[in-house]
């Protein structure tokens, strides 16, 4: 996959390469990033991309034109649609991840300031995604974030089809609790179940606290998802344990 970043701040975002699961796709030239930095396209000798909000009020917006040129170039190179993160876009999903990972090529649009000129947005912007309800200063942090999303889902980056069957399995829901040794640690021992050999009680197991813990912190989870028959079960087994637990 090929990601074109058009940001003033390429520094930032280049160093999402630099470690993990992005830095082995970068070696394997599974993936490649390019940026772009509106600066490099302004008119005046100052290098300006902001300026002053029409209507007044605090802050400064970037501007469309340096902007509008960075982006040509990035798409005429790259070809990719052009993703702006924006706190007014979409809330970035994981089907939305998985829908953008299996294209060849995007363009990744990461603004300062208090925004950027809407009619920029509206004329080159394809698709705009926030990374939630929060601020952050810019868009390269979330831009970084949806890079290393993407990078988990490229074919042949280290691991991806096992964590693919795994997610499938738990899709929709929060992890089950994970140890490795020591198996005594501060007088707690791991679950006995995942000491034994039985790979269906593992599994069991291991799905029953998926859906418990998925009940206890994020309810809407489940509302959102159907329960299959052994499923159900599962979770009213773990509302029994817990029931016991609270007695004891
Ligand atoms: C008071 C109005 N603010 C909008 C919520 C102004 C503003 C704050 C921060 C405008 C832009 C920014 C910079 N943030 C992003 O560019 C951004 C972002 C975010 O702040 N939160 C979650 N996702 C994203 S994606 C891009």
């Amino acid at each position: 996959m090929r990601i074109d970043i058009v940001s003033i701040f390429p520094m930032l975002v280049r160093t999402v390469g630099d470690f993990g699961v992005a830095r082995i796709a970068l070696e394997r030239s599974i993936l490649e990033l390019n940026f772009w930095d509106p600066r490099d396209y302004c008119e005046d000798n100052y290098r300006r991309v902001d300026d002053r909000p029409y209507g007044g009020g605090p802050g400064m917006v970037m501007q469309a034109p340096p902007l509008a040129a960075a982006i040509r170039d990035a798409r005429q190179a790259g070809q990719g649609r052009v993703i702006g993160l924006s706190p007014q876009g979409r809330p970035l999903d994981q089907a939305t991840v998985e829908r953008l990972a299996a294209e060849s090529a995007l363009v990744l649009l990461a603004g300062r300031y208090e925004g950027i000129d809407q009619r920029l947005l509206d004329a080159e912007v394809d698709e705009e995604l926030s990374i939630g309800d929060y601020v952050v200063a810019g868009g390269e942090l979330p831009a970084m974030v949806l890079i290393e999303a993407l990078v988990r889902f490229l074919p042949g980056v280290l691991g991806n089809e096992e964590s693919a069957k795994t997610d499938s399995f738990s899709a929709g829901l929060l992890d089950w609790p994970h140890y490795t040794r020591p198996e005594k640690f501060e007088g707690k021992k791991v679950p006995q179940t995942l000491l034994g050999g039985n790979h269906n009680e593992i599994r069991r197991w291991r799905l029953r606290q998926a859906l418990g813990q998925t009940w206890l912190r994020r309810p809407d989870l489940l509302e959102k998802r159907q329960l299959s028959e052994e499923e159900s079960l599962l979770l009213d087994e773990f509302k029994e344990q817990l029931k016991g637990q609270e007695t004891s």
